[in-house]
């Protein structure tokens, strides 16, 4: 039996996917809350194919709790933030779960913990909080780092098919665990060393968020100087060698705005490329706040409060906002001393910020200008509803005449 801790974004699908293909798992996550809503039968996020996968592990006997099971085998997928100062990874969350973990488990079991961590985190603070605990790693309990890859917006998609690395100090135990991720993994999975899966994690968030970064400084050049980045980009990418990704109005989610800090946290001297793209990718909301401001000068809009922000998601498609570029932008505003923008998102049905509208009509009637900040499905789909309206198109995907960008 599987004990799945943590039943956030990761630990969630992991364990349904895991459930839904003949093992026997059961979930734990401290949240009472959350707990409940499973166990009533409802998902705690939107995601999709979640819910059916949810129904899957269901009829499949998936329990959720909040305690604890004696059992071989624990899979750790806690969230683990980062300290904005320090740019250094907080293991608190993971170290307490492993720690749990210790009070209840049998000699013999295996711990993997699949949340991300900085390189080294684990020798740190994990192989202490085991062994304070009287095991012996190797022989009392077998650790292991199984690195998550899946992409929101596609991770049922991407469980069954991304190719996966598993880390572990015992290479037969890596191997079991090969075992236990193939009932649903239809990807090749790698078994290598636990340092190197903590590194190989990190670094493929941080290829990304630095390719967006010159993706991003290309669009600021191509500013400065009246250009078509997205034409340029599109014919770059003609080149057999060349892939360049697109710029936005800044890079949000948890993962890619937040992993490369840990390299540089932990190498401020040498990890200088990555300090500079990120420093990059975090000024794309004020970049684009700027925008808005020189484009209201251009058509004469005076009212900040009849411009409005589409979008408060950190992406497409997904009712995640963390680390959100539309809340950094509204947070800057208020900074500047400017506040009034109005906000809609179509996946967030909560009230999280001022001004904030629940229907796309009411919104649209009540502003001049619109940002679009995140490229829902839904805007896509409604583009003739912005015709008249001054467009700021941050994703280049509204097709009107008159259009601006980014
Ligand atoms: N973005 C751009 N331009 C692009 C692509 C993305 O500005 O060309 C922005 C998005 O709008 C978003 C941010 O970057 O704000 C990140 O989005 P994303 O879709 O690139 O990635 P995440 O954060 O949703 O998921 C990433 C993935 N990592 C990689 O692709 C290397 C995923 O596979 C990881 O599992 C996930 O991080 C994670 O949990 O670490």
């Amino acid at each position: 039996m599987v004990n799945v801790i943590g039943l956030g974004y990761i630990g969630l699908p992991t364990a349904l996917m895991m459930a839904s293909h003949g093992v026997e798992v059961i979930g734990t996550d401290y949240n009472k809350e959350l707990v409940a809503t499973l166990n009533a039968g409802k998902t705690t996020f939107k995601e999709n194919g979640l819910d059916e996968l949810f129904q899957n592990a269901l009829n499949a006997g998936i329990k959720f709790t909040t305690e604890y099971q004696v059992t071989d085998t624990y899979i750790v997928s806690v969230p683990t933030p980062y300290d904005k100062f320090s740019k250094k990874v907080d293991a608190y969350y993971v170290v307490e779960a492993v720690k749990d973990v210790m009070r209840v488990c049998p000699k013999g079991a295996t711990v993997v913990v699949e949340s991300t961590v900085s390189p080294g985190t684990i020798d740190k603070y994990v192989r202490p909080a085991i062994e304070e605990n009287g095991f012996k790693i190797g022989e009392d309990i077998n650790l292991v780092h199984a690195p998550e890859r899946i992409i929101p917006g596609n991770m049922v998609y991407e469980l069954l098919h991304n190719n996966r690395t598993i880390g572990a100090d015992d290479k037969a135990i890596g191997e079991e665990i090969k075992t236990l991720y193939s009932s649903f993994c239809q990807g090749e999975i790698v078994v290598t060393d636990i340092r190197t899966a903590e590194m190989t994690k990190v670094v493929e968030n941080t290829f990304r968020a630095v390719n967006i970064a010159f993706a991003n400084e290309l669009a600021k050049i191509c500013r400065h100087d009246n250009m078509d980045v997205y034409e340029i980009i599109k014919i770059c990418n003609m080149h057999p060698r060349v892939n360049i990704l697109q710029p936005g109005p800044g890079v949000g989610g948890h993962c890619i705005s937040v992993d490369p800090w840990f390299l540089v946290g932990d190498y401020p001297s040498l990890a200088k490329v990555i300090d500079e793209s990120m420093k990059t990718n975090d000024g794309m909301p004020d970049f684009v706040l700027n925008r808005i401001y020189e484009i209201m000068k251009e058509k004469g809009l005076t009212d900040v409060s009849r411009v409005g922000l589409y979008g408060l998601t950190y992406k497409e498609n997904v009712d995640d906002m963390r680390e959100s570029p539309t809340l950094q932008l509204l947070e800057s505003q208020e900074r500047h001393l400017a506040p009034g923008l109005k906000v809609y998102d179509p996946f967030i049905t909560k009230d999280v910020v001022k001004n904030q509208y629940h229907d796309l009509d009411v919104f649209l009637a009540d502003v001049d200008m619109v940002v679009v900040m995140v490229k829902h499905t839904e805007i896509r789909e409604n583009v003739d509803k912005l015709a008249g309206k001054v467009v700021l198109d941050c994703h280049n995907i509204i097709d009107l005449p008159g259009v601006y960008h980014i």
